[in-house]
């Protein structure tokens, strides 16, 4: 009778039903890390970086298979250097990076061994960029995520099809199971020939929201070969069960600027905003629509505000350079969070939620009041516990505050604005 009840527990593991992920104590480590770190580098590198009409072109311009693979000839970044990548993530106060090692397009940016659709057997360059920069990653001290998509517009065996990939050109079948085995053994080769992975992150989902994508078994082989692994989605739903980390795209968690989350509640897991720098992914030469360097600091504020990181993204072009207009506003950013960063790293969100004045931010026994835009000469913050002092967060000035029955104000006509984010440290009793 024993016998068959442990016989019956063993087979009910191997199922992994929901409700049963239990994350290794160094998956939970890994997660305060990863909240602590606040601002990361997002990579999209592929041979739609040939093109330059961002990482969409063979979607956007139904461009099939036979026409689309010869990009993969001119893709040659002779001047390509990891340690230079990694040099400006760290100058710009980021503490990971994300790369895309297979996008929408199929495309492999690493040596896999399942098919020859990519970076080292179907390029002039033959070198390994996922294995250069990973390597440089772990020898200058920042974290390594690996971005993979579900969807693949490429692989003959990506069938039925979703709601993409309709004018690839591909036979008219395919098998999914050996789909989804062929995207298992791709993620084992990651996992397995790349040294410490800290995060994986899945795209393109979306594309079949109603198949059968055996995500738990997926999760379960990273989690099995790299506890620590953090796992998240971007599916633009609340997390499912394995995940280790909610991601919202082009958006602060909770909001749905973007049209893409809907139906994403924002989770009790660490969170992540993933936005571009102007309006394209992948390297696009025509995308001239630059956020300012100011805007880009109170889109990080704010992400900090909501609890949430800032996976900044930049496009590299095909020669294997980032454009000048990234390098600059990260060395921009850079150089405000060496002076500000106490603010934001390290730090959790509120205890008041963002405002359209600013956000909040707490570490220890201190919160940061970060006003991004005066709107009024005195400030209500509800809610707080009693306070000891206000300061001036750069230069330690006094700023006066009062205690009302709707909570503490801060009183600001003698203060110095910042045209970015003036901060005031408040002091907890
Ligand atoms: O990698 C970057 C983009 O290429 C990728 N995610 C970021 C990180 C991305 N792909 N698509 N999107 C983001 C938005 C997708 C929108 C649509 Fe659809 C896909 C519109 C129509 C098809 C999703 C599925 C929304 C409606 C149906």
């Amino acid at each position: 009778m024993k016998i068959i009840q442990i016989g019956v527990l063993v087979l009910l593991g191997a199922m992994t039903p929901a409700g049963t992920y239990q994350p290794a104590n160094s998956n939970l480590e890994a997660r305060q890390w990863f909240q602590d770190a606040k601002f990361g580098m997002f990579i999209h590198w592929g041979v739609y970086s040939v093109a330059e009409r961002g990482e969409w072109v063979m979607e956007n311009e139904n461009i099939p298979v036979s026409a689309y693979e010869p990009l993969a000839a001119k893709f040659n970044p002779t001047e390509f250097d990891a340690a230079e990548w990694v040099a400006l993530a760290k100058r710009a106060g980021m503490k990971y990076i994300t790369i895309t090692t297979k996008h929408h397009d199929g495309f492999a940016m690493y040596g896999t061994k399942q098919n020859k659709w990519n970076v080292v057997d179907a390029t002039p360059w033959k070198k390994d960029p996922i294995k250069l920069l990973a390597d440089e990653c772990h020898r200058q001290g920042i974290k390594i995520f690996f971005y993979y998509s579900l969807l693949d517009w490429h692989h003959p065996d990506y069938y039925p099809l979703g709601r993409t990939g309709h004018s690839a050109g591909r036979p008219v079948e395919g098998d999914w199971n050996r789909y989804l085995d062929f995207m298992d053994a791709q993620l084992k080769e990651l996992l397995t020939g790349y040294g410490e992975v800290d995060g994986i992150c899945f795209d393109g989902w979306w594309d079949k929201p109603h198949a059968d994508w055996q995500l738990r078994r997926t999760y379960d082989l990273i989690h099995s070969l790299q506890p620590a692994t953090l796992i998240t989605n971007n599916h633009h739903r609340t997390p499912y069960e394995g995940e280790d980390y909610q991601i919202f795209e082009q958006d602060l968690p909770g909001h749905n600027a973007a049209g893409f989350n809907r139906e994403a509640e924002k989770s009790a897991l660490p969170l992540e905003t993933a936005a571009t720098i102007n309006e394209s992914w992948g390297y696009n030469r025509n995308d001239t629509k630059f956020k300012s360097t100011e805007s880009l600091i109170q889109y990080l504020v704010r992400a900090a505000g909501h609890g949430a990181n800032l996976d900044l993204n930049v496009g590299p072009m095909s020669n294997g350079k980032i454009q000048p207009e990234f390098v600059e506003a990260l060395d921009q950013i850079g150089d405000w969070m060496r002076k500000n960063g106490e603010t934001i790293y390290g730090t959790r969100g509120g205890p008041v939620p963002p405002q359209s004045w600013g956000a909040m931010t707490q570490k220890g026994d201190r919160f940061y009041v970060h006003i991004l835009k005066l709107q009024a000469e005195s400030l209500t913050l509800p809610h707080l516990p009693p306070l000891k002092a206000a300061a001036m967060f750069v230069t330690g000035a006094k700023v006066d505050m009062t205690s009302t029955d709707n909570g503490y104000v801060l009183h600001l006509q003698r203060t110095a604005h910042d045209a970015i984010d003036t901060i005031v440290v408040l002091e907890k009793r």
